[in-house]
């Protein structure tokens, strides 16, 4: 029977000296573990954008991936990045500025880009599976045909697909709304007559949903929202056609912005549904704390599972 030793590290975002602390770490530790063992080490994608050292942090992920030392999954912010490249995306993304500014040469950047396409939607493994924001196997199952057996994009078939319809000719529906919630996760519309303002002051009529809660019955149950006004608005039965996100298999995700409900990061704040959904963001690029799982595993089950954490905001 052989022993798998899963590292697992959420959202990135550019936080590159965090992540060189949050390595050494799992690698120091990694002594004490079984030298047998099959190691791997894997990203939940958005590696880039937002914090102050992208591409330093960029090209070292790229490194260890084209190393074959890491596995990275694509993250909402790399599909983004290809979709703008591809011209498939003309809405200003201020967010992305920052790293779009430092290639200065033309062919560095497509070099870049070409590297995004080669990342996977998602990796299923034999006792788990990891994606950016839900494992939600019916619209995978809509993307899979555009992908290879590594979950990696055959061509740019799939981008122009799940383009937004309504701005691009080659845009799909089904497939934008597939691509939607595999990497940014599902949302719900809000009943009549209730929305809120997002961060950008934008009215919004539809929220982001736990969709690993398998028992809802009302919005609140699902709903995304600390606000206790805004939820109390929301007490009402769900529609008949809402379906909750199955859960097969224990799934480990990033995308969330969580913070944890004391000091550090524990086993409990990722654990959002028992022995099944896993987030390893927390809020790393907003002074919160970039977070590895680490999984270990036999052949037949998952033996343990350990939290590795770095503060960013230098506490
Ligand atoms: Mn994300």
């Amino acid at each position: 029977m052989t022993t798998h030793i899963y590292d697992i590290i959420g959202d990135v975002h550019g936080m590159y000296d965090p992540l060189c602390s949050l390595l050494e770490k799992l690698e120091t530790s990694l002594k004490q573990e079984s030298a047998d063992a099959e190691y791997r080490l894997i990203f939940l994608g958005d590696i880039i954008d937002r914090g102050e050292k992208q591409k330093e942090t960029f090209t070292l992920v790229r490194e260890l991936v084209e190393q074959k030392k890491a596995l990275c999954l694509l993250g909402n912010h790399e599909y983004n990045a290809i979709m703008r490249a591809l011209h498939l995306r003309t809405k200003h993304d201020a967010v992305h500025e920052v790293f779009l500014k430092s290639f200065s040469n033309p062919e560095t950047y497509q070099e870049a880009i070409a590297f995004m396409k080669t990342l996977p939607f998602f990796v299923e493994l034999p006792l788990f599976n990891c994606v950016h924001a839900c494992f939600n196997e019916p619209q995978l199952s809509l993307i899979k045909p555009y992908l290879d057996k590594n979950n990696v994009a055959l061509n740019d078939e799939i981008f122009v697909k799940s383009s937004k319809p309504k701005l691009n000719k080659g845009g799909i529906k089904a497939l934008y709304d597939a691509v939607e919630i595999i990497l940014k996760g599902p949302e719900i519309d809000l009943p009549d007559g209730i929305y809120y303002l997002d961060k950008d002051g934008t009215k919004r009529d539809s929220a982001r949903t736990r969709w690993w809660q398998e028992k809802a019955a009302t919005y609140r149950d699902i709903v995304m929202w600390k606000d206790e006004e805004l939820l109390q608005k929301l007490k009402k039965p769900l529609p008949l056609d809402f379906h909750a996100t199955p859960l097969l298999k224990p799934v480990f995700f990033g995308h969330y912005w969580l913070w944890p409900e004391g000091t550090k990061v524990s086993l409990k704040d990722c654990e959002l549904a028992k022995d099944k959904a896993y987030c390893l963001d927390f809020s790393a690029v907003m002074g919160g704390t970039l977070t590895a799982m680490r999984v270990c595993t036999d052949d037949e089950k998952i033996l343990k599972k350990e939290v590795f954490a770095v503060k960013t905001n230098g506490d």
